[in-house]
């Protein structure tokens, strides 16, 4: 029977009151162990406390060379460029995002799979794990546009009905990431507290959010208390490298106006203890594409 809206209690309100609020957060970072996967204990403790970890030459450079060559093939195709699944900048008109790339790309798809990202995904989440969502950010040179601070639960939650915090992102670096050409920037220790933000969450939100958020994005003071607080780790380095992020980082990543893009391929994995419900905090839940509700486990058969 299942728990009907009116009556859940919802731990991590968010869009509903009229002052932004502060919660402890209220989930493990890490829900396997060392034992369970290529991460040792050290490399656990360090991503449960600073609620991250960069992976360097995760893929080879072979597999970087063929990652460029889809990206290239993606981002021309005009059947690609009109699918509603991808999302246009809106000042240069150039690609941003193509989201459920897994499913439109076959070399895309092979990655998302694979049991390097996966098997890392399996040991922090401490079960199997489904896609929740994928996209490749382009963002090109010159034209790449921001991404303003934000933590993916408070829209995973809000928008898509994700219960709890047991999800991870892998970002996997397509391009090299500098101090300068917009790569991620995470508050380490952020992932502790839950920014309860202000703000209802408008109707087709998704339409507009995925070009430049607005609801869900903290207010000033609280975003400058964070900061002070927790300082902010630029995450540069070699394209094949990776960075795995739990799902509450307070993230953010600058405009681009470098000549050189900073492309990568960004998988969400869930639990498959932690499927989607209604939403918490919007009228509607997003399309598939942006929020998966199939719990198919990623990678194949586990030993988990
Ligand atoms: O809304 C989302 O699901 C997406 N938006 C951002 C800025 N990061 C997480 C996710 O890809
Ligand atoms: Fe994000």
């Amino acid at each position: 029977m299942s728990e009907s809206v009116e009556s859940r209690i919802d731990i991590y309100p968010t869009r509903v009151n009229a002052e932004p609020k502060v919660l402890d957060r209220d989930d493990p970072t890490v829900w396997g162990s060392a034992d369970s996967g290529p991460f040792s204990a050290d490399e656990l403790a360090g991503y449960s406390r600073k609620g991250y970890l960069a992976i360097e030459d995760l893929v080879t450079q072979e597999e970087v060379g063929s990652f460029h060559a889809e990206l290239a093939r993606l981002s021309e195709d005009p059947t690609v460029r009109a699918d509603e699944r991808t999302v246009i900048e809106a000042t240069s008109q150039q690609v941003r995002s193509i989201f459920e790339v897994h499913k439109i790309s076959a070399v895309f798809d092979k990655i998302a799979n694979d049991p390097r990202v996966v098997g890392r995904a399996r040991q922090i989440l401490g079960s199997e794990v489904y896609i929740h969502q994928s996209r490749v950010n382009f963002k090109p040179g010159f034209e790449g546009k921001e991404f303003s601070w934000h933590s993916d639960f408070e829209t995973w939650h809000a928008e898509d009905g994700m219960p709890r915090m047991r999800a991870v992102s892998i970002s996997i670096s397509m391009t090299d990431n500098y101090s300068f050409n917009g790569p991620l920037m995470i508050m380490a220790g952020s992932h502790t507290k839950y920014i309860s933000c202000v703000g209802e969450t408008p109707q087709e939100n998704y339409k507009s959010s995925l070009v430049m958020q607005g609801a869900g994005t903290p207010d000033k003071h609280t975003l400058t208390r964070f900061a002070d607080t927790y300082g902010i780790d630029v995450l540069v380095g070699k394209a094949g490298g990776a960075v795995m992020f739990d799902s509450n980082c307070m993230h953010a990543s600058n405009s681009n106006v470098t000549p050189y893009a900073r492309s990568n391929i960004f998988i969400v994995f869930n639990s498959v203890d932690n499927t989607l419900q209604e939403p918490f905090g919007a009228a509607s839940p997003r399309p598939e594409f942006i929020a998966s509700h199939d719990g198919t486990p990623a990678g194949g058969s586990s030993d988990i």
